[in-house]
């Protein structure tokens, strides 16, 4: 068997997806997700220049042997766009297998160990009363997991993932005004001192059993994450979402020794050597990576394998930026995974973006119930890709009052 061609497409909905699709001489084609998010067109660029080439002729049924050829043969290896790149490639011949199988992949994984798995969705709000009515909305949708932000009063501009005013549009993960990012104002005293009360005043309002979850992104520094941690320790957060910028995996010890709220950290790794620390330390609860961006089901089985002989669970990144395919084979993963802790879920179900993605999974009562279509379980449609084409955006960059250069 052997690969024939392999298309990249730029562009969606609202969205800048990289969508690759590999085809076969056998008529069998595979797809996969190289969407990073706010570089969309490096990982296309990566494809397309070097790692497509490449692929023409190979066998699509070695996968293992073609991730090693490009991760290995690039020389300089790891970092977000060759692993986007490789994740897409790994994807699509995930895809090819399981077509070939004629099995959804959870069952070439080991099959299931759970029917629905865990999501939660994002409430956010220009202030306290306006995030209430938000979390209040999923609550009564079913949802059983709630990621929870909120405007920061006397925060200057850059309380993360919040609307400006109460009620407003909740687009706040790329803006594609154009490349030139925004800059906002951070100050982490208003935080401080606000938002473990905001986070006890959720939990008093909705009781013990809604599942509360918190993303700091990347804010504090260790010291301040481990106080804020401890402070929060009350609230019996599902998670603690990264507390601090975790390039220095050490620094999370702090943490451990102050506090014992969960603590999930991984959507910005791209490799198992990224978080191999962070796991055999046991200074997380949850690994956050996603697919795309650590270089594909092949290398992303490698991680949730470690991480479960260390009693780490999988909460997998499902930011509004991530394909429906990416979403796809995390859905499989975490159908298999015995160490599956929750997945992050936006609604992907707009009308165009199924239409772009067909698929039969389904969303039911906070759970999400992964197709049993052989391979990924999700098509795509070449004549509404011709719809589409990339559009220049970013997400903002953050700065302190004094105008130092702080973490988005
Ligand atoms: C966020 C992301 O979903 C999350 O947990 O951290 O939405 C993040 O802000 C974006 O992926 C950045 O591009
Ligand atoms: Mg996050």
């Amino acid at each position: 068997m052997k690969i024939t061609n392999a298309k990249v497409f730029v562009g969606g909905p609202g969205k800048n997806y990289v969508t690759l699709k590999i085809e076969t001489d056998q008529g069998v084609y595979g797809l996969g997700d190289a969407t990073l998010n706010n570089r969309e067109t490096l990982p296309a660029a990566y494809l397309q220049d070097y790692l497509i080439p490449c692929l023409i002729g190979m066998d699509p049924r070695r996968s293992e042997d073609i991730w090693q050829f490009f991760y290995r043969g690039a020389y300089f290896r790891r970092g977000p766009i060759a692993m986007a790149a490789f994740g897409a490639i790994d994807m699509a011949l995930w895809d090819i297998k399981g077509k070939l199988a004629n099995m959804p992949l959870y069952q070439l994984f080991g099959g299931k160990s759970r029917d629905g798995a865990l999501v939660y969705a994002h409430a956010t709000g220009a202030d306290l009363p306006d995030l209430m009515e938000s979390i209040a909305h999923y609550v009564d949708a079913g949802y059983k997991a709630v990621r929870v932000q909120c405007g920061i009063p006397g925060m200057p501009s850059a309380s993360y993932a919040v609307p400006e005013t109460p009620g407003a549009s909740k687009h706040y993960i790329t803006d594609f005004s154009g490349i030139r990012p925004k800059i906002e104002i951070w100050d982490t005293d208003c935080y401080m001192r606000y938002m473990p009360g905001a986070l006890a005043e959720i939990r008093e309002r909705f009781g013990p059993d809604l599942k509360l979850l918190h993303d700091v992104h990347h804010r504090l520094t260790p010291r301040e994450a481990a106080q804020f941690a401890k402070a929060v320790e009350p609230v019996n957060l599902f998670w603690l979402e990264d507390p601090t910028p975790a390039e220095d995996q050490t620094a999370l010890k702090l943490i451990r020794q102050h506090s014992t709220t969960p603590i999930a950290i991984g959507e910005v790794f791209n490799s198992l050597h990224d978080c191999q620390h962070l796991i055999e330390q046991e200074l997380i609860d949850f690994i956050r990576v996603a697919v795309t961006y650590a270089g594909g089901i092949t290398h992303v089985k490698r991680i949730v394998e470690l991480a479960g002989m260390h009693h780490i669970r999988t909460g997998f990144h499902g930011a509004p930026s991530h394909s429906p395919l990416c979403m796809a084979a995390q859905a499989h993963l975490n159908a298999w995974a015995p160490n599956f802790g929750i997945q992050e879920y936006l609604v992907l179900g707009t009308p165009e973006c199924d239409a772009l993605f067909p698929s039969d999974h389904q969303m039911q009562d906070g759970l999400f119930h992964v197709s049993d279509a052989p391979g990924l379980g999700v098509d795509f449609d070449e004549a509404q890709a011709a719809r589409y084409s990339y559009a220049p955006g970013s997400h903002p960059v953050v700065r302190l009052q004094d105008g130092t250069l702080w973490n988005y």
